[in-house]
């Protein structure tokens, strides 16, 4: 770490989906403190005595691996945060339910937890909230006073001010950090300018951006987000408290973008995107650091990279033939590395590398016609045959649920901010449609065969 550095940088696992495993969470942990990362918040929405079951405690062998994992992270330096997500059902004035929240809280804090993280996302709106919240918030302060809190808001998304943040605002404790995505949920840019609008919007407390990357919950889940952290500016360490990055329900391919994430809030002004990538690639991929490659420059997209830019789509547009063919093949191997009965890493990413064999089928089959009808003299009957197979192999690749070489169909829940506060969702954002580089050349070997049938009928 040479200048300026993040505060705060690490990771929430707060995603919707199988929480991690405790031996993935512990993996995953000691991977990212030794790249710069000092924070881990557990928030996942899916462990029911977080959110939906609150009120439920924890059994003595979970409060034991709460405990482990806090001890974990403090022999790896890093704050551990335990989180909870009561919004969806609490009486925030109710002393009951204020009570059953502390008889959650007061064992961890007993055991060593230092940091809590009150989360009101996703829940419905309703007149009066923020200073509802606020209030409980400021109770927990007061019960347990040697301890961080912090909260997500139930407006978290945007740059503008509005009544519910400066309500809560107001309302909160000065040392009670509030979160945010950015100006969406899975912000593509967060400037500067961005975090000095919601500072401004929250009376001038300094976010903690809660980063929706490389999460691929909800509507994302036939993606793997396998590409580099990107699209945030370095000025932003001068003005947010941190960044907590939201992973992957696939706790190993999401070290591929951790540590990407980890290299820039270390060293935000010397981050050099594209190096970090490959070296991250390698670090995760270790033997298998090839194939991996492959399949990071596959699923390179997200709601923060433009399928356009992935490496096929590039060489589709340029018409690079033996680089395509390069690719296809790499991509057609990655079932033989990543198999369903692989280590962990292979098990979570196989269902993606067997989508690339049927996707390379149909780019190889789309190349194999491309050439011949381009040699001086085409075989008609050959030709024909080429194509056939094209269409077959093709149609086999658009069954493919999941997403490689850029989606056919993805959708994302980019909830934005109107000018007066209200919250609604950008379209143009929430759908990809139709950005798929093996149908593209597919598109162009039937295209440069009927172009060259119509020259010869
Ligand atoms: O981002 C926040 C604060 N809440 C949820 C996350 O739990 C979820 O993982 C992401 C991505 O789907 N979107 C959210 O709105």
């Amino acid at each position: 770490m040479t200048g300026r550095a993040f505060g705060v940088r690490g990771i929430v696992e707060g995603f919707y989906g199988t929480p991690w495993s405790h031996e993935a969470r512990l993996e995953v942990l000691a991977f990212v403190a030794a790249r710069g990362m000092n924070a881990y918040a557990y928030a996942p929405k899916d462990d029911a005595k977080h959110r939906s079951q609150w009120r439920e405690p924890y059994t003595a062998g979970e409060m034991a691996r709460f405990a482990e994992l806090a001890s974990a992270c403090a022999q790896l330096g890093m704050r551990f945060g335990f989180g909870i997500s009561p919004g969806l059902d609490i009486t925030y004035e109710s002393e009951a339910d204020r009570r059953t929240l502390l008889d959650k809280l007061e064992p961890l804090a007993a055991g060593g937890v230092t940091w809590f993280l009150v989360l009101v996302d996703d829940i419905p709106m309703q007149p009066d909230l923020a200073p509802r919240q606020a209030d409980l918030t400021a109770a927990l302060c007061a019960a347990l006073p040697d301890v961080a809190f912090t909260v997500c808001p139930t407006e978290y998304v945007g740059t503008r001010p509005s009544q519910y943040l400066a309500d809560l605002a107001a309302g909160l404790p000065p040392c009670v950090d509030v979160m945010w995505t950015g100006p969406t949920v899975c912000s593509p840019r967060i400037t500067v300018d961005d975090a000095k609008d919601f500072t401004f919007a929250l009376g001038g407390r300094p976010p903690l951006v809660w980063d929706n990357f490389p999460v691929n919950d909800a509507m994302m889940t036939n993606s793997l987000h396998l590409g580099p952290y990107t699209g945030r500016d370095a000025g932003l360490a001068d003005i947010v408290g941190g960044v907590l990055c939201n992973p992957m329900t696939q706790p190993r391919a999401s070290k591929i973008a951790l540590a990407t994430a980890a290299a820039f809030l270390s060293d935000p002004d010397n981050y050099a995107e594209h190096t970090a990538w490959e070296t991250a690639i390698a670090d995760v991929g270790g033997s298998r650091a090839a194939p991996l490659r492959s399949l990071a420059h596959a699923c390179g997209d997200s709601p923060l990279h433009s399928p356009a830019d992935l490496e096929l789509a590039r060489l589709v547009a340029e018409a690079a033939f033996d680089e395509i063919e390069t690719v296809l093949r790499a991509a057609h191997e990655l079932p033989d590395v990543f198999t369903a009965d692989g280590d962990a890493l292979a098990v979570e990413v196989a269902p993606w590398a067997a989508a690339a064999r049927t996707e390379a089928d149909a780019g190889l089959a789309a190349l194999r016609l491309i050439k011949h009808v381009r040699t001086p003299e085409p075989d008609a009957e050959r030709a024909l045959h080429q194509a056939f197979a094209l269409l077959y192999s093709w149609s086999v690749a658009r069954t493919n649920r999941r997403v490689m070489f850029g989606p056919r169909f993805a959708l994302y829940t980019p909830v934005v901010q109107l000018a007066d506060g209200r919250p609604a969702l950008d379209v143009g954002l929430a759908v990809r449609e139709d950005e798929n580089a093996v149908d593209a050349l597919c598109r162009l070997a039937l295209a440069t065969y009927q172009d060259w049938t119509t020259s010869n009928a």
